[in-house]
């Protein structure tokens, strides 16, 4: 892929194993076809002090970016995934957001709601009873069909070409479909234009790639942290010896 401006700089993406976050910027740079290095941290348990020093806010992701003049180097560094996705579109040749500005700030103001669907999604994993997560469940398949009908136009286009909108949710989408896995739940049907769109992307190559050797077991780990429904669930999935296979399946 000729994309020179990007190729001139070097990448750093900051990482802790089974964020979403950082897998949405690593799936937008492997769609990109551009070149970065991975530094995993896990920023609940240690922070190190050079982590401490770029990253204000103390999250993942963090992009550093290393440009190259001659012998100068010139290093920046950018948080907050949605800045980040931003600055890789406007460096590309082949940018994946509108150009004309009131496009924008409208494909930006839809794709606020998959901001709203991950914090959603992050309340499911602590709910204590059965219940409890059902009703959760409920209220986040009511918001999908929501979201469905605020990016319709959206959806198709990224079916051909991935965008933002493919970006940003991937990742949220792939632990939607893990959860299902663990708890015999369904949360997003797969016969609904978004679950197809969802199965299409989690099992694009390029997604693949954004899923670490360690990720179903730190994420086992991390649902199985916190006493809650899921976290039952969880214990009783990884009892099998081929639990990790079955949930790799999901993206095959
Ligand atoms: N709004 C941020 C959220 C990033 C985020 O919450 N990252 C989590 C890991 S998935 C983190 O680093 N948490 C550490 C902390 O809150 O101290 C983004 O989009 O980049």
């Amino acid at each position: 892929m000729e994309n020179s401006a990007v190729k001139e700089k070097e990448y750093l993406l900051v990482s802790f194993s089974i964020c979403p976050y950082v897998q949405k910027v690593a799936f937008c740079m492997q769609q990109l076809g551009v070149d970065y290095k991975l530094r995993y941290i896990n920023p609940y348990k240690e922070k190190p002090d050079w982590f401490v020093d770029v990253s204000p806010a103390g999250k993942v992701p963090v992009l550093v970016v290393v440009e190259k003049d001659n012998e100068i180097k010139d290093q920046k560094v950018l948080f907050e995934s949605s800045v980040i996705l931003e600055y890789l579109n406007d460096v590309s040749n082949n940018r994946f957001m509108p150009d004309d500005s009131y496009e924008k700030a409208i494909y930006r103001i839809k794709l606020k709601s998959v901001e709203s669907l991950q914090s959603q999604l992050g309340g499911l994993f602590s709910q204590e009873s059965e219940g409890l997560f059902s009703e959760k469940a409920d209220l986040i398949r009511c918001s999908i069909n929501d979201f469905e009908s605020n990016i319709v136009d959206i959806l198709s286009d990224e079916k051909e070409n991935a965008g933002l909108l493919t970006f940003a949710s991937a990742p949220f989408f792939f632990v939607i479909r893990l959860i299902e896995q663990i708890t015999d739940y369904e949360i997003l049907s797969s016969k609904s234009l978004i679950g197809k769109f969802a199965n299409q992307i989690i099992s694009s190559d390029t997604f693949k790639q954004t899923i670490c050797e360690s990720y179903y077991s730190d994420l086992a780990s991390f649902f199985s942290a916190k006493k809650s429904f899921l976290s039952e669930r969880t214990e009783r999935f990884t009892a099998s010896d081929n639990w990790e296979k079955q949930l790799s399946l999901l993206v095959e």
